[in-house]
This record gives C-alpha cells, sequence and structure tokens, in this order.
C-alpha cells in the first residue's frame, strides 16, 4: 500500500496529536469523593464539639485545604445532593424535597452530574454507597452497585433507646459485627480498589450513611464516649422568644416524628442520643481511615485529589430542634476538605457552598464544561490563597423561597412569607440574638438581602 506524501503526513499529525491528547489524559489526577451522610461540625478539625474524635479526617484536614465556614445549599439529603451533583441551586432547579428525583426536574433535563461528566471526559467512574439520595443513575458510572445495610435490621427486631416508637430514629450501640455494617463494606471495597491498576484516571465516589439514623455504631466506638461525661450542646433557655413565626414552626418538625425534644427529655436521653451521634462519627471516621490509608499506601498516593464532604449539618437539642431541617448553623455547616497534588495545606475561612464542588472540580481535573450554567464558583483562588477576596455569600435554600444567606460576620434569613432572622456571628456564634428588628443593622440586611437567589422556581415533580 502506497500513500502520497500529503497522506503520509497527514497521518503522522493525526498520531503526534493523539499521543499528545494521550499524555495529556495521563496527568488528570484521579478523584477520590467521600460523601458523608448527615455530618455537622462535630469533628475534630471544625472544634464543633470538644469530645468528637476524628483523626482520620482531621490528618485528612491538616494534609490539606479545610474550609471552615463551608455550607449546603440545602438542608435535607436529596436537594443538597441534587444540587451539589449537578452544580444547580435548588431555588433554580425547583429540587427542594426528598422525593423529588433529579431527572423529573424540567430544568435539569440534559444536565450532567459530576459523575457523569467525569466519564464523558474519560475517566473510569465507579462508586458505592450514598452519593445521591435515591437510586444512582447506572448509566453515569462504569462501576457501581448499591445494597441494603444491615444495621438497619435492629430497629425493626429491637430499638435500643427508650424512646416510644422511635423505629429508624433509634441511636446507642448494636451487636452487629463491624464488617457487616454497609459503611465497612463500602469502606473496605474502597481500599482494594485502589490496589488495582487503572489503565485511565479515575474517579471513584464512597458515600458513607453514618451519622444518618438510625445512630448505630459497634459498642466499641461508644467507649470514648460514657453518659456521665458526656457534654451536651449549650442551649439558651429562652433562645426561641426572638423568633419569628416561620422560625418557631421550624423547630415543632419533629414534633410529628419520635425524635423530638420533648420525648429526649422525657425520657431522660439527651446524654445517649449526643454519645450515639459522637460514636457514629468515631466510626465513620474509622471508615475514611480504611480508605485514606489505603491510598496512601497506593501507586496513585501522588496523583489523587480527595474531597471530602457532608450534605448537611445535624441539630442535637439546639433552638430545641433534632435533626435537619433549618436554616441556623447547625443545619447549614458542613465539613469540606480538599486534599492532593498541588493544594498545599491551609484553613480557609471564606463563605463557600457545596455548590462550588463542581466548578472546582472541573478546573482541577481540566473537564469539559458540562451543558448547564454551573451556579457555584471554582473554589481555586482560595486552594491556593485562603484568603483571596471572595465576595460570594453561601446561600443555603429551604423549601421554595425560604433561604439563608451566610457571610464572614453574617446570617440573614429570609422566609417566603417575609419573616426575618439576622446573627452577627463575630459576637454570637449560638446564632442566640436576632437582630433582625435592630435598626442599626438595617444597611447590614439590604446589603445581604441583595444576593437573595432571583430566580425561585415552584418545587418541580
Ligand atoms: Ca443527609
Ligand atoms: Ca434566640
Amino acid at each position: 500500500m502506497k500513500f502520497s506524501l500529503e497522506t503520509t503526513l497527514v497521518i503522522l499529525g493525526l498520531c503526534f496529536a493523539f499521543a499528545l491528547v494521550q499524555a495529556k489524559e495521563d496527568e488528570r489526577p484521579n478523584v477520590l469523593f467521600i460523601a458523608i451522610d448527615d455530618l455537622n461540625d462535630w469533628i475534630g478539625c471544625l472544634d464543633g464539639h470538644l469530645q468528637a474524635k476524628t483523626p482520620n479526617i482531621d490528618r485528612l484536614a491538616n494534609d490539606g485545604v479545610l474550609f471552615t465556614n463551608a455550607h449546603c445549599q440545602a438542608p435535607i439529603c436529596n436537594p443538597s445532593r441534587v444540587s451539589l451533583l449537578t452544580g444547580i441551586r435548588p431555588s433554580t432547579s425547583g429540587v427542594y424535597e426528598l422525593k423529588q428525583q433529579l431527572r423529573q426536574a424540567p430544568i435539569l433535563e440534559g444536565a450532567m452530574t459530576i459523575p457523569a461528566q467525569f466519564k464523558a471526559n474519560g475517566y473510569y467512574v465507579l462508586g458505592r454507597g450514598k452519593i445521591y439520595h435515591g437510586k444512582p443513575y447506572s448509566d453515569e458510572w462504569n462501576d457501581f452497585k448499591t445494597a441494603p445495610d444491615a444495621r438497619n435490621n435492629q430497629f425493626r427486631e429491637k430499638p435500643v433507646s427508650r424512646l416510644p416508637k422511635i423505629r429508624v430514629r433509634d441511636f446507642g450501640p448494636i451487636d452487629l459485627p463491624e464488617e457487616q455494617f454497609r459503611d465497612v463494606i463500602n469502606a473496605r471495597w474502597a481500599a482494594k480498589e485502589l490496589k488495582r491498576n487503572f489503565n485511565k484516571p479515575f474517579f471513584m465516589a464512597v458515600g458513607f450513611r453514618l451519622p444518618h439514623v438510625p445512630l448505630y455504631a459497634p459498642a466499641r466506638f461508644f467507649l470514648n464516649h460514657p453518659k456521665a461525661e458526656v457534654s451536651l450542646p449549650i442551649i439558651k433557655e429562652d433562645d426561641l422568644s426572638d423568633l419569628p413565626a416561620a422560625a418557631k414552626k421550624i423547630t415543632r418538625y419533629m414534633d410529628s416524628t419520635p425524635l423530638n425534644h420533648r420525648s429526649i427529655l422525657a425520657t431522660k436521653s439527651w446524654h445517649e442520643a449526643v454519645a450515639a451521634y459522637l460514636a457514629c462519627t468515631e466510626f465513620v471516621d474509622h471508615c475514611v481511615g480504611l480508605i485514606i490509608n489505603s491510598l496512601s499506601q497506593s501507586q496513585y498516593a501522588k496523583k489523587t485529589l480527595i474531597v471530602l464532604w457532608s450534605d448537611h449539618g445535624w441539630h442535637l437539642g439546639e433552638k430545641q430542634l433534632w435533626a435537619k431541617r433549618s436554616l441556623w448553623e447547625e443545619s447549614t455547616r458542613v465539613p469540606l476538605i480538599f486534599s492532593g497534588p498541588g493544594l498545599g495545606r491551609s484553613r480557609c475561612d471564606r463563605p463557600v457552598q457545596l455548590l462550588d464542588i463542581y466548578p472546582t472540580l472541573v478546573e482541577l481535573c481540566s473537564l469539559t464544561k458540562p451543558p448547564q450554567k454551573l451556579e457555584g464558583h471554582s473554589l481555586l483562588p482560595l486552594l491556593s490563597q485562603p484568603n483571596s477576596p471572595w465576595p460570594y455569600p453561601a446561600i443555603t435554600t429551604f423549601h421554595c423561597n425560604d433561604h439563608s444567606v451566610r457571610t464572614d460576620r453574617w446570617r440573614y434569613i429570609s422566609y417566603a412569607n417575609g419573616d426575618e432572622e439576622l446573627y452577627d456571628h463575630s459576637l454570637d456564634s449560638n446564632e442566640w440574638h436576632n437582630l433582625v428588628h435592630n435598626l442599626k443593622y438595617q444597611a447590614v440586611i439590604a446589603e445581604l438581602k441583595a444576593h437573595l437567589p432571583k430566580v425561585n422556581v415552584p418545587q418541580a415533580r
């Protein structure tokens, strides 16, 4: 077979271009994407609770960039995760609640999620556990499997706590062997996968279920948290007195469930519940350790970015509220850590959002831009210089047109019915003193109000 000189040059040129593309692909970092369910700031490196024992997450934070003022976009699982995975705010997508499917929100039609975008960019995309709230979309992954968690059998057979009809919201130590907890199974799966040879960059996601209820962990994780020594969160007795009606209604939400403040007090269970949350967090930290230790001993140690996040926080009696579903610090503040090659080690106190993860990964991994317009901001300037100017507040949305705006210093909350709250974090990190009616702060309020989302799409299907 003979080729003309032109044809030969074209073929050589194509081979060269292909080789360049291959060389470029090889340089892209792997990503280890670790999601934790319902973990608030009760981890050592965030000082949320002085008895928190999270040595592995703390080490990861120490070796990377810890965002100390990071916030979710919605204070419940599904809308928070849909927002993070698509890069679109709840107020833009209309996804505000648990049962809504990502692909049924008209505005998200054609949107690429983070795993889908990695796959489209030639990554090998694999995962286990809770990444989405509902079932994973299998076409977004090369390898994703789900399986039930054996710990859930306990509350069906014999609840541990004293709360009446507690069922899935139960808490305490259980006898289930450690290796049968789904979080351990998934951590061990990831640790093992990191020992194999991938012939292209990988995106590996592991979603831990704890410390989501039921708050069960093996007994050994309760040893650090004996009931008599557990510190309760500090509560202001009349904290609710300066709340507007919309906020007071939020504090009553859990009254319709078996896990509510009155029931906790009536059964004298507050210490046990706090101990269980701390123990479950210590347990999930142990699982994180299984993965990051395996990574550090693997061939990928110096070529892998780690992103660790939680989907929202959790109340343990603050404002007489349990669990999530509020626009206060306990619900919105989350751990967020980036670690890996070229990122350095620092703490960044700027207000950032889970929404910022997607555009950050697009830049760090040189991905093509997805079809949807990402509404977060790449954190690259803060990853290299944590004190860089950052004009953006963190915005959390709870149902249509209920928003919180969090800056370095302030939290402003605006509810759909016109109710408002304002807290000054420089003096009041517990958000006890609602300043919204103080005339001194009207200019501050006007400035914060300007950041409220302009679009408030009604709840999609
Ligand atoms: Ca959650
Ligand atoms: Ca108050």
